[in-house]
C-alpha cells in the first residue's frame, strides 16, 4: 500500500497532537530508578518493559523514543503526517525526586526546543515541568513558553499518587494559565495504591489502567472546583477523552445528586453547574490511540467539533491504516479539516 501523501493532498493538513519523546539523560535517570529498591509497580510494568524487553515492540518503539530527526520525520512521511506536536513520554519527570525531575525537564525542554528550531515545518513543542517542585515548574512552564516557543505544557497525570487538584500545585497551573497555553494531561500507570487489581489481570496500561487513572485525574480538576479557581484553563485529554464522553450524562446526574445532598466535603456545588459543561468548556479531546470513526463522532456530537482532534501517539501506536481509516471517516470535509488542522492550528497557534 502507498501511503497517505502529506501537505494537502487530502484537503488537509495532518497534524498528530499527542506523539512522544525522550532524551537520554531522562532515560539514565529512569534506568537508576528501575534498579532503586522497589521502585512503583506501574513504572516498572511500563518503562521496564519499553527499556528493556527484548521483543520486537519494545525495541522498535524504544529506538523512535529517542529521534527527534531523521527516523521520526521518515516515519511522519510514510504515513503522511504534516505535523507532530511533540511531548516528554510518559511518565516523564513524575516519577523521578525534584531535584533530578527538574533538571531532566528543563535539558529535555533545550532539546526539543532544538528539534523544533531545526524542524519547524515539522514539529511543535509542548512544555514539560516537575510539578514536584511547583514553584520552579511555574517558572520553567514561563521560560519554554516565551524563551523556547512552546505551545503547550504536558504532565503525565499522577506525581507519585498525588493530582493537580492539591493546593501546592496552584502555582503550576497559575502559570499555565498565565502563558495562555493549554495543558495536555496525557496517561501515566495507575499508582500504587490503585494499580493492584489491574497489575495482576495486565490491565494496567495504554490497554485500560492509563484511561481509568486520567479520566479521574481531569475529573478531579473539575468537581475539585479548581477550574473554577483557574476558568480560562483549557486541558486536553487523549485516547477520545479518556472515555469521559460517553460517561457524561451519569456523571451529571450523580454529581448534582451527591452535591444537592451534600454527600462530601471535597464535591461542593461548582460555577458552571455540570460535570459536562466544564467538559464542553475547558477540556480539548484527541483520538491518540483510538482510530474509530463512531468515537471520533461521538465526542464531537457531545463535546463540540471545535474541540475534537487528531493525535497518532508515536511510537507507541502508529500504523499508516489508522490514518487511512480517519481519512475515510464519513465526514464533510470542513469537519475533518477541523479535526485533522484547523482545531490543532488554532489551539497550538501553528502558523503555516
Ligand atoms: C503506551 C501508550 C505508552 C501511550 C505510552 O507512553 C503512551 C503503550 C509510555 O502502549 O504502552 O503515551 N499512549 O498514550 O497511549
Ligand atoms: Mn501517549
Amino acid at each position: 500500500m502507498t501511503g497517505p501523501k502529506k501537505g494537502g493532498e487530502a484537503g488537509y493538513l495532518r497534524i498528530a497532537t499527542e506523539e512522544a519523546f525522550a532524551t537520554v539523560e531522562m532515560l539514565q535517570s529512569f534506568d537508576r530508578v528501575l534498579d532503586g529498591g522497589d521502585p512503583d509497580p506501574g513504572f516498572l510494568s511500563l518503562m521496564g518493559f519499553y527499556m528493556r524487553h527484548k521483543s520486537e515492540r519494545a525495541t522498535w518503539v524504544f529506538e523512535r523514543l529517542k529521534d527527534l530527526g531523521a527516523l521520526r520525520i521518515a516515519d511522519m512521511d510514510a504515513r503522511g503526517i504534516d505535523i507532530q506536536v511533540i511531548g516528554l513520554t510518559s511518565p516523564g519527570p513524575n516519577i523521578l525526586d525534584a531535584d533530578t525531575a527538574t533538571g531532566v525537564t528543563r535539558d529535555a525542554n533545550d532539546q526539543l526546543a532544538e528539534a523544533c528550531r531545526k524542524h519547524p515545518d515539522r514539529f511543535v513543542g509542548m512544555a514539560a515541568f516537575a510539578a514536584q517542585a511547583p514553584q520552579e515548574a511555574a517558572k520553567e512552564i514561563e521560560r519554554a513558553v516565551s524563551s523556547l516557543d512552546m505551545r503547550a505544557a504536558i504532565i503525565n497525570s499522577h506525581i507519585q499518587g498525588e493530582y493537580l487538584d492539591a493546593p501546592k500545585f496552584y502555582p503550576v497551573l497559575e502559570a499555565i494559565e498565565a502563558m495562555n497555553v493549554p495543558l495536555y494531561l496525557h496517561p501515566n500507570t495507575p499508582p500504587r495504591a490503585m494499580i493492584g487489581p489491574m497489575l495482576e489481570a495486565g490491565l494496567d496500561g495504554a490497554i485500560f489502567g492509563f484511561g481509568v487513572e486520567t479520566g479521574m485525574h481531569a475529573l478531579r480538576l473539575i468537581t475539585s472546583g479548581v477550574l473554577d479557581r483557574f476558568p480560562k484553563l483549557q486541558v486536553i485529554i487523549g485516547h477520545m477523552g479518556e472515555a469521559l464522553p460517553y460517561w457524561m450524562y451519569r456523571l451529571d446526574f450523580m454529581h448534582q445528586a451527591a452535591v444537592k445532598s451534600a454527600r462530601y466535603d471535597t464535591m461542593k456545588p461548582l460555577k458552571k453547574g455540570t460535570v459536562s459543561n466544564y467538559l464542553c468548556e475547558n477540556f480539548f479531546i484527541t483520538n491518540s490511540g483510538m482510530a474509530w470513526e463512531p468515537a471520533v463522532k461521538f465526542a464531537q456530537d457531545v463535546i463540540g467539533k471545535e474541540r475534537v482532534l487528531y493525535a497518532m501517539d508515536y511510537p507507541y501506536q502508529c500504523p499508516v491504516e489508522e490514518v487511512v481509516a480517519m481519512d475515510a471517516m464519513e465526514m464533510d470535509i470542513k469537519t475533518k479539516k477541523m479535526f485533522f488542522q484547523e482545531n490543532a492550528q488554532r489551539l497550538f497557534k501553528i502558523r503555516l
